[in-house]
């Protein structure tokens, strides 16, 4: 009999919840860096064997002090992903201090789904301090069971896999046996772009951009065949269009080659990759531009 299920990952920014999902279905499909706040949106990534299918959505991490509307956007990605959910991974770290909103803490206990703890970077961290997370959390949710892996080392993920697997219901797959996300190539290289503008560029200005794809078509040059993509790098303000640039466009040429060679990773093909850099004012804070951007 075929088992399948929704698995919804949850938690704080910067804990390995992209980390964790890319683990888990053994490909780097969501971007990963070491600033908080890098997932913007939901995304199905689906792990497929003969009887199993398992359908694990990535969230943005909770915001508990939202600062703008975008940040209020990724945040009602979360709330939803309570809502229909076989089961809930609970991500959490070895840093972890418990300080959550009580909104969010109640959202967890509400939830009728079965709810994992799921203690990250163990590799980073002594068993005594994991122990005493343990217990404190225990306090505070009761929880299905309790993981302690590392997302980014593959510690521990094995068993994960095989405890979702048990408690799925039946039923038959929701996607086709081949497919692995949600999203499209298109999205994929949009957010590659973006990986590496959080990478290269500091403080505000990597949360200030969007990336959207304006033009990908079939191309020859020096007689290969290659795919010209065009992105817009959407800024909020003018003046953070120099720092994107870079004094006599090196930043930007930076950017453009490390996305370029992802890209064409990802694609499997040679890439013409156009950047532009454009104004966008206060878009972070627009609802119509916000929902046109697909927030
Ligand atoms: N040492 C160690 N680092 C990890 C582990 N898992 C994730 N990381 C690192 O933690 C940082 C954040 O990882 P992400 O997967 O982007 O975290 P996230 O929870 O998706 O973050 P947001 O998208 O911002 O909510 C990255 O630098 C990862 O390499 C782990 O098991 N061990
Ligand atoms: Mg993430």
């Amino acid at each position: 009999m075929h088992k399948a299920g929704f698995i919804n990952i949850i938690g704080k920014p910067n804990v390995g919840k992209s980390t964790l999902l890319n683990q888990l279905i053994g490909e780097k499909l969501a971007i990963v860096t070491s600033k908080p706040q890098t997932t913007r949106q939901r995304m199905l990534a689906i792990y497929n064997d003969d009887e199993h299918q398992l359908i694990f959505s990535d969230t943005p991490g909770v915001i508990f002090e939202p600062a703008y509307e975008l940040q209020k956007s990724m945040n009602k990605y979360i709330y939803s992903s309570f809502e229909d959910a076989d089961a809930i991974l609970f991500i959490t770290d070895i840093y972890d201090d418990l300080s959550y909103g009580q909104k969010f803490i109640d959202s967890v206990k509400g939830s009728e789904s079965p709810k994992f703890l799921v203690i990250n970077k163990m590799d980073l961290g002594n068993e005594e301090k994991i122990q005493e997370l343990i217990s404190k959390w225990k306090e505070v949710i009761s929880f299905t069971d309790v993981f302690v892996i590392s997302a980014k080392l593959g510690f521990n993920t094995d068993h994960l896999i095989e405890k979702l697997k048990e408690i799925i219901p039946t039923s038959p797959p929701y996607y086709p046996k081949d497919q692995f996300t949600d999203k499209s190539e298109r999205f994929f290289v949009e957010e590659i772009i973006r990986e590496k503008i959080l990478i290269l560029y500091q403080k505000e200005v990597p949360y200030s951009v969007q990336v959207v794809i304006d033009e990908w078509r079939d191309a020859v040059s020096k007689n290969e065949k290659l795919i010209y993509i065009q992105a817009n790098i959407f800024i909020s303000r003018k003046s953070q269009k120099h720092i994107l640039i870079g004094s006599k466009g090196e930043m930007i040429k930076k950017l453009g080659t490390l996305a370029r060679k992802d890209i064409e990773e990802f694609l499997g093909t040679k890439v013409f990759l156009e950047l532009l850099v454009k104004e966008l004012e206060d878009w972070r804070n627009d609802e119509k531009t916000l929902k046109k951007l697909g927030y």
